[in-house]
């Protein structure tokens, strides 16, 4: 058994178009100092009951993100963040830096309307705007493979992309079921199988690391409004129900290195809820974009989470 979480942890709850985010400002690990990468290498090592306890049911669900909001390292940023889910850390959250961005202004801890957040992949910026809405400009993001080709056993071949957007996404194009909201189970399995064709035809990243985000996308519903629609299964087997934000700037990667896409032009994702992110990018050296995601989040609450010794299920079950 780890150590007991402080006897009292204060979150704030919020969902950006439908996906809900967790900031834990008070109560949490105390992860000591140093880089973000450092410190979420701990959290996850060390805090797995901490971070069930407040993901998890009773407290959660599945869906949940958590973000323990923490000291930053980089000296120009404003506020630290450790991104967690059902399964372990995230390197980067865009639907959750909307939200922390959010939680940040209902707390009266945003000087102005603009903030720099050390995250354990990197900082990245955000702007509000009048009307709320909160942009992200991420860190690099770039594609490692184009047209990788595996076998699942119910659909035969499938082939996609390799590409980094603050975490690893294998994105699919066209293939697999329909995205409709009526289809989540089938394409929450579709997806399992697809993570697992990968891990078995040993395709990663080239750092080794496992492609855990598995992205899917097909036609709008309406053309008028987005671009695209698409379905995002995250590592633990839980699907996004926004756009997914780094999903959409590995996504930009992609187009951007297929000459599809122009810096600056915007790109309007929609979600499987149907509520879309709008994002462009800048260029940078070789085929590393700077994308910039636009979304807006709503605070749905705020608690003090309670521990008790005795409560068999107190870090979550
Ligand atoms: O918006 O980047 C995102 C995200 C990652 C996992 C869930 N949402």
């Amino acid at each position: 058994m780890q150590e007991a979480p402080s006897t009292s942890v204060k979150v704030i709850d919020s969902h950006t178009i439908g996906e809900p985010t967790r900031v834990i400002f008070s109560g949490g690990p105390e992860l000591g100092t140093g880089p973000l990468s450092d410190r979420a290498a701990k959290f996850s090592a060390e805090h797995e009951d901490f971070r069930r306890a407040v993901c998890l049911e009773p407290r959660g669900h599945d869906g949940v993100v958590g973000a323990l909001l923490v000291e930053p390292h980089a000296a120009d940023c404003d506020a630290g963040i450790i991104f967690f889910n059902n399964r372990d850390t995230l390197g980067m959250c865009i639907h959750g830096t909307i939200g922390l961005v959010a939680t940040l202004r209902y707390l009266g801890r945003l000087n102005g309307s603009s903030c720099r957040i050390d995250t354990p992949v990197g900082p990245v910026t955000a702007e509000v705007d009048p009307q709320g809405r909160v942009s992200v400009t991420n860190v690099p993001c770039f594609r490692t493979h184009h047209g990788v080709s595996v076998e699942l056993t119910d659909h035969g071949t499938i082939t996609g992309d390799v590409a980094w957007g603050g975490n690893w996404f294998f994105l699919v194009d066209g293939q697999g079921p329909t995205i409709d909201s009526t289809n989540i189970h089938e394409l929450t399995h579709f997806c399992e199988s697809v993570r697992e064709a990968l891990i078995e035809a040993g395709v990663t990243a080239f750092d080794g690391h496992e492609i855990d985000h598995i992205e899917l996308f097909g036609p709008p519903t309406d053309s008028n409004t987005a671009d695209s629609r698409n379905f995002v299964l995250c590592p633990g087997g839980a699907y996004d129900r926004s756009p997914c934000g780094t999903g959409l700037s590995a996504k930009l990667a992609c187009l951007a290195a297929d000459g599809k896409l122009q810096p600056g032009q915007i790109w309007r994702q929609a979600s499987i809820l149907n509520q879309n992110f709008e994002a462009s990018y800048r260029q940078l050296e070789g085929e590393k974009i700077l994308p910039t995601v636009t979304g807006k989040a709503w605070i749905t609450g705020e608690a003090t989470f309670l521990f008790d010794p005795e409560d068999p299920f107190q870090f979550g079950v």
